[in-house]
């Protein structure tokens, strides 16, 4: 009896750590073509609404954007899609163009580098 008590243990632990149940992240870096500061906040503040992304983070020194998103909800190709659509290169998806002509001068790319 209390070996299947362990094997009920472990079960129940490998199912609740199975992403769609537990919920949890999984974690991309996309190479951007960001310049700046603000190019920071326009893509955090523009994917905090995309679906199934929990959290984004964009170093500004490197260009890479870390992204913590729901594997049940959403996947690596969406969000590059998503950055794409707020203007920016995402790995090798380029910017809409829409959305790139409309972002400040600054943020355009070599604007400083
Ligand atoms: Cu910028």
């Amino acid at each position: 009896m209390k070996n299947l008590g362990l094997l009920f243990a472990f079960v129940l632990a490998t199912v609740f750590s199975t992403p769609a149940f537990a919920g949890s992240n999984e974690v991309i870096k996309i190479q951007t073509s960001s310049q700046c500061d603000m190019c920071k906040t326009t893509i955090e503040k523009g994917m905090a609404f995309v679906k199934g992304v929990r959290k984004t983070s964009l170093d500004v020194e490197s260009s890479v954007l870390t992204v913590e998103y729901n594997p049940a909800k959403t996947n690596p190709d969406e969000i590059r899609k998503a950055v794409a659509a707020i203007g920016y290169d995402a790995d090798d998806i380029p910017a809409e163009k829409e959305a790139y002509d409309k972002l400040d001068n600054c943020c355009k790319k070599g604007a400083h580098k």
